[in-house]
């Protein structure tokens, strides 16, 4: 029930941000108008990642991520861009519940999420979409994993912000 009426908060707050009026859902969600009015508000988070203190190795991995709640359903589409990375490195990365210092897990199925292909200039990005939704109290951050062998090393971190 809770869950159902969230993707019904997140499917207007798109189609709202988007401005399009439109068909099924919209009339679903119309029924709800007096509770969703803030939430319609939800035009997405965004983060700037830079390398948490605790690192200590020789990647200067910087970027930034969003976070776009879907126009078509309940879930998000997250977008992350580095630079500053090792050419030719694959990282891992995911929007995780809880603060840089305190990781509380992966929003989603971690394999949503595409491994960034960083290329000669030591830029890459990714984009994923989780079919979770955000809720807009919560605390998330985006995190860049040092490698798939790796894990724990987070080279760059960022919480998102509400937009
Ligand atoms: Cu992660």
């Amino acid at each position: 029930m809770f869950a159902r009426h969230m993707a019904v908060v997140t499917a207007l707050g798109a189609l709202v941000a988007a401005g399009t009026v439109v068909s099924h859902r919209g009339v679903e969600a119309s029924a709800l108008a007096p509770r969703v009015t803030k939430a319609a508000a939800d035009s997405g988070w965004t983060a700037t990642l830079s390398a948490p203190s605790s690192y200590a190795g020789d990647e200067h991995v910087f970027g930034s991520a969003t976070v776009a709640p879907s126009v078509t359903g309940s879930g998000f589409t997250a977008t992350v861009n580095i630079a500053g990375a090792t050419p030719k490195s694959t990282h891992p990365w995911h929007v995780h519940k809880g603060t840089c210092g305190n990781d509380q897990g992966v929003v989603g199925g971690g394999s949503s999420y595409t491994p960034i292909k960083v290329g000669d200039d030591g830029k890459g990005t990714s984009s994923a979409k989780v079919s979770a939704s955000l809720d807009p109290k919560g605390s998330y951050m985006v995190n860049i994993h040092a490698s798939a062998t790796d894990m724990k090393t987070i080279v760059a971190c960022g919480p998102l912000t509400k937009q």
